[in-house]
């Protein structure tokens, strides 16, 4: 009996795999297998052999199938050390970057307008594209027979014959959305209005689609001081500088009065513009304080209420910021252009997280 718990214990511990553990379970510890044909030679004994022999078998049976059991686990453990070490991956890797295409610097610079207004307590307002000429001229105190009408190049929609409202047009500036928002929300009121507009005009410094920002602030006691305040922030933080100076020149706009163009400090070094230092200066933005009559068209009592408004083209300030020469580019979806001025696409600009890095 001790030949063959010796022989079995040896083979089990030297079993390759699962199938050699199975085939010695059946040779040992199997119906027929050499443990059972032992306990059939048992009634062959004396009741004392057996009385001996029987506890015996029993017991060198328990040991082969404990044994069988343990390598069984023993196996099992193995492989799956084999597969962790095999399949390990380290998932603290980066990504493999797929290009899905970038952001247009037009995007870029509206996301970082808008997280800088943002901060200064502006909401960003949107509206529709094509507006009633009401919207878009009279309410912003640009009459009918007002130059500024012709002046802004319209493009007017088309009417059914017979219907004889005026047309619609093409907004020529964001203005619009001031109004609507005015009189959907009242005063007080701070917001900024990005996106496209309309002008039929063409050549080196304009596009028939160009996209501006305006911004629109009203309260009891708001005053061109504030105007300026905003906009030196505004600038300082837009093209990441500590300070920078404004110039305001009187100038003219029917929906402010008064009216001022602004300029911002700069130098000019080999043909490049650098803002934010030296003695030169920019235009980059017209400004003033909001006309009584257009407080009055978007509903807000002029005698209780006040403010500025000012109005920016994005194209022209991302151009400045980003030293992009063309501004037709802009619209000529050429990819070699996009990858080289455009921006990742999960760089969201935050003033805490930087606008442009
Ligand atoms: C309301 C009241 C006043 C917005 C203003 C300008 C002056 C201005 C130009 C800058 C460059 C347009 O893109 S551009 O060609 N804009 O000079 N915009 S004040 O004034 C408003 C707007 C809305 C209700």
């Amino acid at each position: 009996m001790d030949d063959l718990k010796q022989k079995y214990l040896g083979q089990i511990a030297n079993a390759a795999d699962e199938a050699a553990l199975e085939d010695i379970r059946v040779t040992a510890v199997g119906k027929k297998g050499e443990v059972a044909l032992k306990m059939r030679e048992l009634g062959k004994m004396t009741p004392e052999e057996r009385q001996v022999a029987g506890p015996a078998l029993n017991a060198l049976k328990d040991e082969i199938n404990s044994a069988l059991a343990a390598k069984k686990a023993a196996l099992g453990d193995a492989a799956l050390d084999e597969r962790l070490r095999s399949e390990w991956l380290d998932v603290s890797l980066p990504g493999r970057t797929r290009r899905v295409g970038t952001i247009h610097p037009i995007s870029q610079v509206t996301e970082e307008v808008t997280a800088i207004f943002g901060e200064l307590g502006f909401a960003s307002a949107e509206g529709p594209r094509i507006d009633t000429d009401w919207y878009n001229f009279d309410a912003l105190n640009i009459p009918g027979h007002h130059p500024a009408r012709a002046e802004m190049d319209t493009f007017y929609m088309h009417r059914a014959e017979g219907d004889d409202r005026a047309p619609n047009v093409l907004r020529t500036h964001t203005s619009p959305v001031q109004i609507r928002t005015m009189e959907a929300e009242g005063a007080p009121l701070r917001i900024i209005c990005p996106g496209g507009v309309y002008r039929a005009d063409y050549d080196q410094t304009h596009t028939p689609m160009f996209h501006q920002i305006e911004g629109l602030a009203i309260d009891k006691d708001i005053s061109m001081a504030n105007l300026k305040w905003v906009l030196e922030e505004f600038f300082a933080a837009f093209f990441e500088v500590d300070t920078i100076k404004t110039r305001f020149r009187a100038s003219h706009f029917p929906f402010t009065e008064p009216s001022a163009e602004v300029d911002i400090q700069c130098s000019w070094e080999n043909g490049t513009v650098k803002v934010g230092e030296g003695d030169d200066w920019l235009e980059v933005l017209g400004s003033g304080m909001v006309h009584p009559k257009v407080l009055q068209a978007g509903g807000i009592d002029p005698n209780d209420w006040q403010g500025f408004a000012f109005g920016m083209g994005i194209d022209r300030i991302a151009m400045l910021k980003y030293g992009i020469p063309d501004l037709r580019a802009f619209f000529d979806s050429d990819l070699r252009w996009l990858r080289h001025y455009g921006f990742a696409s999960l760089d969201v600009p935050t003033l805490h997280g930087g606008l442009s890095r």
